[in-house]
């Protein structure tokens, strides 16, 4: 059976696999600090199992436009107890980051994906993951957080996303990177009006073929749903899901969610019916 290397684990390609985010931010429900923090992750964490995730991607830092920026220091001080407390959960373990000293850490500890919306383009990035085995999920972002969303403008930006990519695998492989590591990934919204969004999510399929890489698809309570139904942020899972069953149906092989349950219903029910 034709099987993704990840980390410490092999996944079957024939399902698409859900990712359930689980930030290690202070959370504004608890003043109790770090340890209320943490609790409250781990307790997310182990709903996201008993819901059916097959990979929790831990990040210390968001990447809304706006969003503080967070020092090394502090990243490390909210991601790493979590990694250290989860790593054995028997699910896979991803890192958000796009920090190299955070990836060396996060490798070091036994992590099976790092996830850098920055495509590893970090002056030491490549050299933090080499010599791990972990999964590499490459995006793409146009700019930085901060600037991304000011008028983007591509000439054909399929083309242009798809040209970023490629450019990323031959660097990381050239550096010495199995290719069966790395995962390719858009970066909906990170740079992009909503009719681009919608241009790359159709072409998921030529992506792949194109890049001979799988595919990591994060849409989950995005603008651009909201921009199709009309929904504020809290009020947008039917269409994350509409939008996660859109993704796998053009090839997406992850879909990185925030609602675990209602994902992996949908994805088993859409699996029973090919
Ligand atoms: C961290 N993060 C936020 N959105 C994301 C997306 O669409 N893909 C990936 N890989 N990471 C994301």
């Amino acid at each position: 059976m034709p099987q993704h290397k990840f980390g410490r684990f092999n996944f079957p390609t024939s399902r698409a696999l859900v990712m359930g985010i689980l930030n290690a931010t202070p959370d504004s429900f608890s003043d109790g600090g770090q340890f209320a923090s943490l609790d409250y992750a781990i307790t997310h964490a182990e709903q996201m199992i008993r819901d059916g995730v097959d990979i929790i991607d831990i990040g210390g830092e968001s990447s809304r436009p706006g969003a503080p920026a967070v020092g090394l220091d502090e990243e490390l001080r909210r991601v790493m107890p979590l990694i250290f407390a989860l790593r054995d959960c028997g699910k896979a373990i991803s890192v958000d980051t796009y920090k190299p000293e955070v990836m060396r850490e996060a490798a070091l500890a036994g992590v099976d994906m790092i996830n850098d919306i920055n495509g590893f383009r970090a002056l030491g990035a490549i050299d933090a993951v080499k010599d791990s085995d972990c999964a590499l999920c490459v995006m793409h972002m146009l700019n930085n957080p901060t600037t991304m969303q000011a008028n983007p403008e591509y000439n054909n930006v399929v083309r242009e996303v798809t040209a970023f990519l490629a450019e990323r695998i031959a660097v990381l492989t050239a550096a010495g990177i199995d290719k069966e590591r790395i995962w390719i990934d858009p970066g909906f919204g990170f740079g992009k009006t909503v009719e681009h969004n919608y241009a790359l999510l159709k072409a998921g399929k030529q992506m792949v073929d194109e890049l001979g890489v799988p595919l990591l698809a994060g849409l989950s309570r995005k603008s651009m749903i909201g921009a199709v139904t009309g929904k504020p942020v809290e009020q947008r899972l039917a269409g994350s899901i509409g939008g996660a069953l859109a993704a796998v149906a053009h090839g997406a092989q992850i879909i990185r969610v925030h609602d675990v349950a209602e994902t992996v219903d949908a994805l088993r029910v859409w699996q029973a019916a090919h």
